[in-house]
């Protein structure tokens, strides 16, 4: 009886570790980007490789985690680094990426420092499943630094967010200081368009565009440190409400970056913090929260918690 009682409580403390934040108790992580795909939910995150004595980021690859059940996570490697990226410096500037899938290929879209044209850039590379290996899609830069004039720094170019609507127009998002966004042409690697601006007050980075029930949802990290706040609006291209702040400073660390997904019947947003051990500024640690929208479509205040979603078994699960 007794061994029967402590094996049951190792479960429960095995089930309990698994479905704890921050997710990747052995690694830090940074910029989640979420994604569902044949009832699957992959987690693109940048991976945190600074020491505690550095004093920038060090990333020099984003990894891949997956599951059906949003409890238990596979690690499935390093689907992409930036050296698969020739035109950029290729080291250690594994910043904010986003995914999307069209005509059963998929297109990472990620942040990185031009070699050439002096600042961050952005770049979409291809592969025919989730866990790569991605390609660089054009063999150039999709936005460089010079492309945007509205602010005088070398990191506004980055933080893409890729968006597919319901007639198939995919939106590009991205920026740091002042918010962008331009339309991808079918193919989904080359502008169609100019590049737009939204006014957005104390707007830093991390836009995430999502739409549920017929609402465009325009999330983003506000001031510095960061909270995640959002907008919503009647479409992919505004205008927008302001409606409030989701998610609330973290300690130790000034950025929060966020991502909202909605998977087998229920709502999360990922995001990261400071709170695996020896955690700080340039090493960071992924979590994840289960929310409910309000019955006006709002959503509510969103506190960070240790314990993370319940499981949700998908049907990739069984
Ligand atoms: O990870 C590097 C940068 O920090 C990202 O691009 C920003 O969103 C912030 O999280």
């Amino acid at each position: 009886m007794k061994t029967r009682l402590i094996a049951a409580a190792a479960g429960l403390l095995a089930c309990a570790a698994q479905a704890a934040n921050p997710l990747f108790p052995n690694r830090f992580t940074a910029d989640p980007a979420a994604f569902v795909d044949n009832g699957t939910v992959y987690l693109y995150v940048g991976h945190d490789q600074a020491t505690p004595q550095d004093k920038d980021y060090v990333m020099k690859e984003w990894r891949l985690y997956s599951s059906c059940d949003m409890q238990h996570w596979t690690d499935r490697g390093v689907p992409i680094a930036p050296s698969a990226f020739k035109w950029a410096k290729g080291k250690v500037d594994a910043w904010a990426a986003d995914i999307a899938k069209r005509d059963g290929k998929y297109y990472f879209y990620a942040t990185v420092d031009h070699a050439s044209i002096p600042g961050r850039a952005i770049g979409v590379a291809v592969a025919d499943k989730p866990e790569g290996p991605f390609v660089d899609a054009r063999g150039s830069a999709l936005i460089t630094n010079d492309m945007t004039l509205e602010s005088n720094i070398a990191w506004d170019d980055i933080d893409p967010a890729v968006f597919q609507d319901d007639d198939g127009q995919a939106y590009l998002y991205w920026g740091n200081s002042v918010l962008k966004w331009a339309r991808l042409k079918p193919d989904m690697t080359e502008l169609d368009g100019p590049i737009h601006t939204v006014g957005v007050e104390r707007y830093t980075e991390a836009p995430y565009l999502h739409k549920h029930n017929g609402t465009y949802y325009l999330s983003y990290s506000r001031e510095f440190p960061e909270e995640t706040a959002y907008m919503t609006g009647p479409s992919a291209t505004g205008p927008w409400k302001y409606q409030g702040v989701i998610m609330a400073k973290n300690a130790k660390v000034k950025t929060i970056h966020q991502a909202i997904i909605a998977f087998n019947g229920k709502n999360y947003i990922f995001y990261h913090n400071a709170r695996l051990p020896g955690g700080g500024e340039y090493r960071r640690s992924v979590a994840v929260e289960e929310f409910a929208y309000n019955a006006d479509g709002t959503i509510p205040f969103i506190q960070q918690t240790r314990e993370g979603p319940a499981a949700n078994p998908g049907a990739a699960c069984k």
